[in-house]
């Protein structure tokens, strides 16, 4: 059956899941979100997710590194930068994979992460591995937990056991192969990104330009759809928007003339910020 558009009116409708900001509240009230990765050579990566997910209305915003911890970011002093050994991860929503890589110690995270209680995104890195991990495939696929799952087109091929050509041929199919295989919501990003539920519902984002296709900017989509979900959205609406906004981000930059050559990943963050205050 065919895949709906996602427009401004369905979006405004999702909306209804913003959490109120109520006058008594705190910090604890939105939810904590803990990015995972950070090998050596890719620190941005998480930092960039991580402060995605601060900016988009998570409480708390612990970056997790896989090896060789930052002591901080500097420029986003409110996260908490620590080893990922030291973190309990059933407190969190977990994003995992920015920056990852493959080593031992990074699989066990995405294995101990799989088997936590906590809603879960994986992305990059964490995709990778999973794509050469059957047995770990299934134990994702029978979490309760919302898990949701954001592939561009080779870590898509990667877990389909495909090519990237086979991918973009038919991107409606491959979204919706593996949300049923994996039991989770696929984002298939790129233009056009589908995102696609294991019962076969899928839409096709109606945001977004060539100016995201740069570094990092993944990286930022996995922080924010982080944040949706700690904040209480469910995970179907939580990735719509989250892909919605993130294109309407860097359409709103585009108009402003800070793209489509040169726009930055960082960049995107407080643009994200506005566009879902304005929401
Ligand atoms: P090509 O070039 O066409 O053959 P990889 P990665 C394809 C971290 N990062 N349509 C394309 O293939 C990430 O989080 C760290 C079609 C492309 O070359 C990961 O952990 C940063 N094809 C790690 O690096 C900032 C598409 O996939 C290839 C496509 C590796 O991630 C950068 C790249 O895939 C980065 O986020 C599309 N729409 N999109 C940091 N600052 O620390 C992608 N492809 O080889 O898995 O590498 O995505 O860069
Ligand atoms: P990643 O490859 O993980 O860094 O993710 C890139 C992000 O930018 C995804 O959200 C893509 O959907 C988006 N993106 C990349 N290229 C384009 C494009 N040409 N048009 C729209 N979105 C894009
Ligand atoms: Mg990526």
């Amino acid at each position: 059956f065919a895949p709906a558009s996602l427009h401004l009116n369905e979006v405004k409708f999702f909306a209804r899941h913003l959490k109120a900001r109520r006058h008594n509240s705190h910090k604890g009230s939105y939810g904590n979100v803990a990015v995972i990765g950070g090998a050596r050579g890719m620190s941005g990566a998480p930092i960039l997710a991580a402060r995605a997910a601060l900016n988009s209305g998570a409480g708390r915003v612990y970056a997790l590194f896989v090896e060789d911890a930052l002591p901080c970011d500097p420029g986003q002093p409110e996260l908490m930068c620590r080893p990922a050994g030291d973190y309990d991860l059933d407190q969190a929503t977990l994003v995992i994979g920015p920056g990852l890589g493959d080593s031992t110690a990074a699989q066990a995270l995405l294995a101990s992460s799989i088997a936590s209680g906590s809603p879960l995104l994986a992305d990059a890195d964490a995709l990778n591995l999973l794509a050469a991990d059957t047995a770990l495939q299934t134990v994702l696929a029978q979490r309760s937990k919302p898990t949701v799952l954001t592939p561009h087109p080779l870590e898509a091929a990667r877990l389909l056991g495909s090519s990237i050509g086979a991918v973009q041929a038919d991107r409606l199919a491959a979204a919706r192969t593996l949300a049923a295989r994996l039991n989770a919501v696929v984002v298939l990003k790129g233009s056009g990104t589908v995102i696609a539920a294991p019962d076969g519902k899928a839409v096709i984002n109606t945001t977004g330009n060539p100016a995201l296709a740069t570094a990092g900017t993944g990286d930022v989509l996995a922080g924010l759809c982080g944040a949706l979900l700690a904040q209480g959205w469910p995970h179907w609406e939580a990735a719509l928007a989250a892909v919605w906004l993130h294109g309407m981000a860097a359409d709103v930059l585009v108009s402003e003339g800070c793209g489509p050559i040169g726009l930055t990943a960082a960049e995107l963050i407080p643009a994200i910020r506005t566009a879902l205050n304005r929401m």
